[in-house]
């Protein structure tokens, strides 16, 4: 069995609505280890960088200032098959198509502000992870 890495971010409606420590909970129970984790916010350069694979898509400048408009908690976090199981855990990017249970249907408000981000491959978790956080502050 492999143990795999995933990054997340819970993003400012989910701070704003006081949603940190239900979100952790979830995440707890669903056996995530927590590696690394902090509150933050993104500046404008740092938002259009972590969302440039969006970048000609039309809700790109609206993302970018969701993203930066108040603090976000990110973490990474790890559990075998981390990337698909967070994926699942937290449900469709609409919370509107989401599955009964996941995050994003339990606090997400839209397809836009939708309280979460998961990493969508080892890859990107790695690069996403890298981002946001020192080795030093990795455990
Ligand atoms: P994901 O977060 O489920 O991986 P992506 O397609 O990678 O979804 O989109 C990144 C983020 O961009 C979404 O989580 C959401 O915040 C925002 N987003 C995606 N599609 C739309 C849209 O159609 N309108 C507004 N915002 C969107
Ligand atoms: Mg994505």
């Amino acid at each position: 069995m492999r143990t795999d890495r995933t990054f997340t971010m819970l993003k400012p409606d989910a701070v704003e609505k006081g949603h940190i420590g239900a979100i952790f909970e979830k995440i707890n129970a669903s056996g995530f280890r927590i590696v690394a984790m902090k509150l933050t916010q993104m500046t404008t350069a740092d938002a259009k960088e972590f969302y440039a694979v969006h970048s000609e898509r039309p809700f790109y400048g609206e993302l970018v200032e969701y993203m930066t408009r108040g603090p976000i908690v990110a973490a990474i976090l790890e559990k075998e098959n981390a990337v698909e199981d967070f994926r699942t855990l937290i449900g469709a990017t609409n919370p509107a198509d989401a599955a009964d249970g996941t995050i994003r249907k339990l606090y997400a408000a839209s397809i836009g502000e939708n309280a979460v981000h998961g990493s969508d491959s080892d890859e990107n978790a790695a690069i996403e992870g890298a981002f946001h956080f020192a080795g030093r502050e990795m455990f």
